[in-house]
């Protein structure tokens, strides 16, 4: 079945055309993976190194290319896509030098004589399915560290950004990841899942990465429990930020403009909802909403806060989030889709070419709202009032997410105990709850995920697995628990 991946700013602008593939091709995909795994494993890591940074250098040289065809692709404003490219980069430099550490320990034993060791293994063969919004950093932090670690992989990227992950791969190829060892399969979501649950059943996928809804980790979780693996499940995020009384309230705007609102509030760690403090909400809120009129929205390859939806599929599920907007509530500005019937001032490029919406700030939040507790994946930002700082941490928490969170204030002592009661794997303090850097853990808990982490030396644990040796050298059978040497 073929697939139009088109471009989200002017639909009439086909940016590929893929054949998707069927569950059997999944499955023969990992096939070829299991069996290049054997001879890649057999690389020595520093080599596997040098291969990695083979793959930034080319990605660095090839920079703009691919920056530009992400944002004719997703809609992604040029300069973040330029930053999602740098990720890339940051990443494969991060793990060449892993490349020479991958370090296992000496441990010593309670016998004489006798010594003990432990090792990173590969695990085998990585089947790593994300989303588009992200279409080529995210997967580089699962793939990047799955072949250093001397995994293969098949990835399944997101269909409507196939030709930036076509351009992602191509990159792998040419810096010399051997044949079978990085497989991509485009497929679509029922028969990836078929493809998986029989793969995993022949024993052909030995990890599981996931980064894209709450609602289909759910599935691959299950699917992967009862193959008795962990998958490393990178989920949705209501990524709160707290603004308290002492705030710098400019920068509290700016960073709440730049998290709900960048990439058009499509990414799992924009911002959800503010909750500001009663004492500074009126005025927060006032030049909140001014910043937002302010802002710039449009044609993605010039200088926007953001451009179009992804795609169709995303555009439609907006709006159903705008259907949440209740009596109770106080819309500032206009909503919907941006239309020359409903223009949006200073907008940029012709509106009805793409899938372009306003931006949304909804006040009067309450915490029972489905505004309040669902994510909303799109430029749509909750305010909401509170009293006290364990108040606020309690409704930073309710959603049940726990992925990303910021609180601005100028009182260190209200950042740490912010920091110790919010559930969220990331925490931001005066800065935006996006834009994580590519070496410090990135993940969630709760509903964001299963408490895996990703990035730095922290996902060594997602694509390695510790085997234990020990060493006698007593020349004599020495007994642990009964033979240790008594003092
Ligand atoms: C995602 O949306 O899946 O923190 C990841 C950020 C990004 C990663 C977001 N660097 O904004």
């Amino acid at each position: 079945m073929p697939y139009v991946s088109t471009n989200p700013a002017n639909t009439s602008d086909v940016v590929t055309e893929v054949e998707l593939a069927t569950s059997r091709s999944f499955v023969d995909a990992a096939r070829r993976a299991k069996q290049a795994q054997r001879e890649w494993a057999k690389v020595p890591a520093p080599i596997r190194g040098q291969v990695i940074g083979n793959i930034g250098r080319l990605v660095e040289a090839n920079a703009e290319q691919l920056a530009q065809l992400v944002t004719r692709e997703i809609g992604k404003p040029i300069g973040e896509a330029r930053g999602e490219v740098q990720e890339i980069v940051d990443t494969c430099n991060f793990f060449v030098g892993e490349g020479r550490r991958l370090y296992g320990q000496t441990v010593p034993s309670e016998m004489p004589d006798k010594q003990l060791f432990t090792f990173r293994n590969p695990v085998g063969v990585a089947a790593i399915i994300t989303a588009g919004n992200f279409p080529v950093a995210v997967p580089s932090w699962y793939i990047v560290p799955a072949l250093l670690c001397g995994n293969s992989v098949v990835w399944k990227p997101a269909e409507y950004s196939a030709a930036s992950a076509q351009a992602f791969y191509d990159v792998f190829a040419a810096a010399g990841i051997p044949q079978g060892v990085f497989e991509v399969v485009f497929a679509e979501g029922s028969e990836t899942y078929n493809g998986l649950e029989q793969a995993l059943t022949e024993g052909l996928v030995d990890k599981v990465g996931f980064t894209g809804s709450s609602e289909v980790g759910v599935r691959i979780g299950e699917l992967c429990g009862r193959h008795l693996q962990t998958p490393c499940l990178e989920l949705g995020g209501k990524n709160p930020m707290v603004v308290t009384e002492d705030a710098d309230l400019d920068l509290a705007v700016q960073g709440a403009l730049f998290a709900g609102f960048g990439s058009a509030g499509q990414r799992c760690t924009s911002l959800g909802t503010a909750i500001v403090h009663e004492s500074v909400y009126d005025e927060f809120l006032r030049r909140f909403v001014e910043a937002v009129d302010n802002a710039v929205v449009g044609d993605p390859t010039g200088d926007v806060l953001y451009g179009p939806l992804l795609d169709e599929k995303f555009a439609l599920s907006y709006e159903k989030y705008l259907g949440w907007i209740g009596e109770h509530h106080t819309v500032h500005g206009a909503t919907g889709r941006i239309t020359e019937a409903n223009p949006r001032k200073g907008f940029v490029g012709s509106p009805s070419a793409g899938f372009f919406y306003h931006p949304a700030v909804v006040s009067g939040v309450r915490k029972t709202d489905e505004m309040f507790l669902q994510e909303t994946f799109g430029p749509i930002v909750g305010v909401m009032k509170y009293s006290t700082l364990d108040e606020a941490i309690e409704l930073g928490n309710l959603p049940g997410y726990g992925l990303s969170c910021s609180i601005y204030t100028t009182d260190p002592n209200k950042a740490f105990r912010f920091r110790a009661g919010i559930g969220a794997g990331m925490v931001s303090v005066n800065n935006s709850t996006s834009g994580a850097e590519a070496h410090l853990p990135f993940g969630g808990n709760g509903k964001s995920g299963n408490g895996s982490r990703q990035s730095g030396m922290w996902v060594l644990d997602q694509f390695t697995r510790w085997q234990s040796m020990n060493w006698d050298y007593s020349g004599k059978l020495q007994k642990a628990q009964m033979d240790t040497l008594e003092i």
